[in-house]
């Protein structure tokens, strides 16, 4: 089973490179995006509506282009806030056609359309030039499927495959408490229309990537965003919060600093 899904990951990597091929990555890479991570003191409730408290004056990413950095035509905006052990994430997705044809964990969401996070905790960062970057990816479909799981990638950017290092991944890593939900503005599987998009809530374990444990305030964490919008379609988008500049979102060199602060001034 394993192996099963890691072919269709690097199945998908490879076919990511081919797809990015028209796309220029800029001359030079934009320094790393930095995003302080507040503190809230009631977490959200997970119901896909962004309407609670805890989201109130969070300042939002928006994603750019994984290869160019370009501006993207599918709108893209997720805030990022933290309490207790978990890490939650407000995303809304603009899409005018929401397809979605996953039911079960693990399958392969990235094949049709979802968002992605890539979250490193300091244990997980190598220790020395040669040894993996170690974090974890939770991936969700438009409905709610998860995808998630354990990654070891050897490679440093550019990833060099002459070496023989292999990206290794565990997909069976399922933690019950990985969790979202989401709201659909528009019709499910039915392009015969025009849909508006939809809203999502994640609730992610701070234990979750390798070594990870909740932070301490001022700790720095490293952690990348993405979107594939219409994977199969004629205008796929990549998108990124830190760009990659090559079709591949396993660049750990590329994650952006997430920064564990404490509460925003005026909360309570
Ligand atoms: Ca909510
Ligand atoms: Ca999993
Ligand atoms: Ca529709």
């Amino acid at each position: 089973m394993n192996w099963l899904i890691l072919t269709v990951v690097l199945t998908f990597l490879a076919s990511v490179s081919l797809a990015g091929e028209a796309e220029a990555p800029p001359p030079v890479l934009p320094e790393l995006p930095t995003y302080d991570c507040h503190q809230v003191a009631e977490p959200p409730v997970l119901d896909g509506l962004l309407d609670d408290p805890c989201w109130e004056g969070i300042p939002a990413i928006r994603l750019r282009r994984c290869i160019s950095g370009a501006g993207t035509a599918q709108v893209t905006t997720v805030r990022v806030i933290w309490h207790g052990d978990y890490l939650y994430t407000g995303w809304r997705v603009r899409e005018i056609d929401i397809q979605d044809h996953n039911q079960n964990r693990n399958d392969s969401v990235f094949g049709e359309a979802c968002v992605e996070h890539f979250l490193q905790a300091p244990a997980g960062f190598p220790a020395q030039g040669d040894s993996p970057n170690r974090y974890c990816e939770v991936d969700l479909s438009p409905t709610g499927v998860i995808w998630d799981g354990h990654i070891d990638n050897p490679h440093s950017f550019p990833p060099d495959y002459t070496k023989g290092l292999k990206l290794v991944c565990d997909p069976d890593w399922d933690p019950p408490d990985v969790k979202c939900a989401s709201q659909l503005y528009g019709t499910l599987n039915d392009a015969s229309d025009r849909d508006s998009g939809w809203t999502m809530e994640v609730q992610i374990p701070l234990a979750g990537p390798p070594g990870g444990k909740t932070p301490e305030i001022g700790e720095v964490w490293r952690m990348n965003l993405y979107r594939i919008h219409g994977w199969t379609k004629p205008d796929q988008e990549l998108q990124a919060w830190s760009v990659v500049g090559v079709g591949n979102f396993h660049v750990p060199q590329r994650f952006g600093q997430l920064h564990f602060v404490g509460p925003m001034t005026g909360e309570g």
